[in-house]
């Protein structure tokens, strides 16, 4: 049986396929371009109702910094808090959080 080169290729693709994957979600932290994958979002969901211990739908900086672990830097948590709170209302919202300040969509 004489093997062609796409049949080869076609049996070496999948070996490749899987680090491929691997690299781009490595190597594309999703603050860098903006995108919040499928995956980062539900995260993200959950940390933020796990967050809002009132239910109101939006996390207040008390909230938003009772979450956080002790090695973080309260000064950056505040910064970061003003940075996310795209309408400035001292509320972050879901979208807000969820797209860390970034205009959902981009
Ligand atoms: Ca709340
Ligand atoms: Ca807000």
């Amino acid at each position: 049986m004489k093997l062609n080169t796409s049949r080869l290729f076609i049996l070496i693709l999948p070996l490749f396929l899987p680090c491929a994957v691997i690299g781009q979600e490595t190597e594309a932290p999703a603050t860098d371009s903006g995108a919040v994958s499928a995956a980062e979002e539900t995260e993200r969901i959950g940390y933020f109702v796990s967050r809002d211990t009132d239910g109101d739908g939006k996390l207040t900086l008390e909230e938003f910094m009772a979450g956080q672990p002790e090695t973080e830097d309260a000064e950056a948590l505040r910064s970061r808090f003003t940075f996310w709170d795209v309408d400035k209302d001292g509320f972050l919202s879901r979208s807000e959080y969820v797209f860390k300040g970034k205009p959902v969509g981009q």
